[in-house]
């Protein structure tokens, strides 16, 4: 498949899309490899994951580079991204030397829980982070003792096909870590309902996030499935409003939009919303859109033609486009930030997924009011609440049906604190100090102490 840098329309790379008996192939491999990955003792399995880490860290401009040209990235989106994935396979590094278990006192005995590998693992991976999101996955894994088989994102396998070749240049044995670059509905497909694949992590649409669950029925393989999101940005009459419009529009605006936890849906508290909508726009407008290799741009292109189209659709001619930020004329995949209001709350782009530099604002009356816009979703991802009243900050995050919320900040993703979501935006958390057990099956032993 021809590989497009979507800020040029030029064609960057061809990758052969691999077919199911490649993935069966994989799969063989992958479960050759796990006796031994797993018989690696804690500390050497630690010390490959950190010099995985240092691998990365010494080819981070080049990763870099790799996701701007192939995910339009900007330069300081895609260093940003190779460093968490450095961060992200150091954290994990630390697991297996504290994958402890544990022992609970019984009668006669001795009771003991282990967490034990679960065998193949198979990420499978979208396009908008691909080499964090693959990381995501990848690195609990491999530090539970499992083996893992990566299928990127049809348009941007560049940097996960790179990150393979750097684990084995780390000294992680080969088997252990694969990437099979492939359709979904073949290969992706393939890996879902592989009876000798043991869990698959899917980051996603909702839509194909559930189909994979249904085919993981059948052989009742463990799931995690980071979907999509609808978050709302909340935005209180007592607010700083000057700090929550200065970072409202990189909140939606960032990676053009094409994030699962963008704040596309700004409520604004009646009172403050003329002025809010005052001081938003010149600071959409002076969000810069353009060449992401320069360092002066705040957001590039959308990944693909077909996606333009989605995104545009969103915005049809006579929409309530309040204000708008500009973007190039192409060639390139642009689209301006934009601002829709005032807008129902049945119009789709209040309720549907854009994932792109789309953001829809709405006025509220009061905190019940608020609670109550920001849960009318199906999704239950991301958010934020913008308040000087503490305690109104902690009724609303209690309130709220998402997995991760921030006050007065729009900070969603920590790799060292749990990350999931509600509702239809998935199932299980990702990362932080649990993250592990998303990877293991847990064994309780007995052992008779006394006949
Ligand atoms: O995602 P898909 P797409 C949302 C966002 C976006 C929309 C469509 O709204 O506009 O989804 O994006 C693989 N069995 N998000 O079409 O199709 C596919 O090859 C197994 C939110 O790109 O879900 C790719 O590797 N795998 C989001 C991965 O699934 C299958 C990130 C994601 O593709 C498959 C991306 C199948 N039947 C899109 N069909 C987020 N939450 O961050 C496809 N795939």
């Amino acid at each position: 498949m021809k590989i497009i840098n979507p800020a040029t329309e030029e064609v960057i790379a061809d990758v052969e899309l691999r077919d199911a008996a490649a993935v069966d192939e994989a799969v063989v491999r992958a479960r050759a490899a796990c006796a031994s990955w797993r018989a690696v003792s804690p500390v050497d399995r630690a010390r490959l994951l950190r010099r995985f880490a240092e691998v990365v860290d010494q080819h981070a401009d080049e990763l870099a580079a790799l996701e701007i040209a192939n995910a339009g990235h900007t330069a300081g989106n895609a260093r940003w991204e190779a460093g968490a994935v450095r961060d992200v396979l150091a954290y994990f590094a630390g697991a297996p030397e504290r994958n402890f278990g544990r022992q609970i006192p019984v009668a006669g005995g001795v009771d003991v829980t282990f967490q034990e590998p679960l065998g193949v693992v198979g990420v499978i991976v979208p396009w908008n982070f691909p080499m964090l999101i693959m990381t995501w996955g990848v690195a609990p894994a491999l530090a539970a003792g499992n083996t893992v088989i990566v299928k990127p994102a049809e348009w941007t396998p560049l940097t996960a096909l790179r990150l393979a070749e750097l684990a084995l240049e780390a000294g992680i044995p080969e088997g252990v870590l694969q990437v099979v670059p492939g359709e979904g509905e073949v290969a992706g497909a393939r890996l879902a309902e592989h009876p000798d694949v043991n869990k698959i992590v899917f980051t996603g649409s909702t839509s194909v996030g559930k189909r994979i669950m249904v085919t993981a029925s059948a052989t009742l393989k463990r799931v995690t499935l980071e979907l999509g999101g609808k978050s709302a940005n909340i935005v209180f009459a007592d607010a700083d409003l000057e700090a929550a419009a200065a970072a409202a529009p990189g909140a939606v605006f960032d990676n053009a939009g094409q994030d699962c936890c963008a704040r596309s849906r700004i409520l604004v508290q009646r009172d403050a919303h003329d002025r809010f909508m005052e001081l938003l726009e010149p600071a959409v407008k002076a969000f810069r859109v353009g060449d992401p290799t320069a360092d002066t741009s705040d957001m590039g292109p959308l990944i693909s033609a077909e996606h333009h189209a989605r995104v545009s659709s969103f915005v049809p001619d006579g929409a309530p486009v309040a204000f708008r930020g500009e973007a190039p004329a192409g060639p390139g995949y642009w689209f301006p930030p934009t601002v829709l209001a005032p807008i129902a709350v049945s119009d789709r782009a209040f309720t549907e997924e854009i994932f792109g530099p789309v953001v829809a604002v709405v006025p509220f009356r009061d905190e019940h009011d608020a609670i109550r816009l920001a849960n009318a979703t199906p999704y239950g991802l991301s958010g934020s609440i913008w308040t000087r009243d503490v305690g109104r900050a902690l009724r609303v995050t209690r309130a709220v049906e998402a997995g991760n919320l921030s006050v007065n900040s729009n900070s969603s993703v920590r790799h060292w604190t749990p990350f999931g979501g509600f509702k239809q935006s998935g199932i299980g958390r990702e990362l932080g100090p649990d993250a592990l057990d998303a990877f293991t099956e847990t064994k309780n032993v007995f052992i008779a102490t006394e006949s």
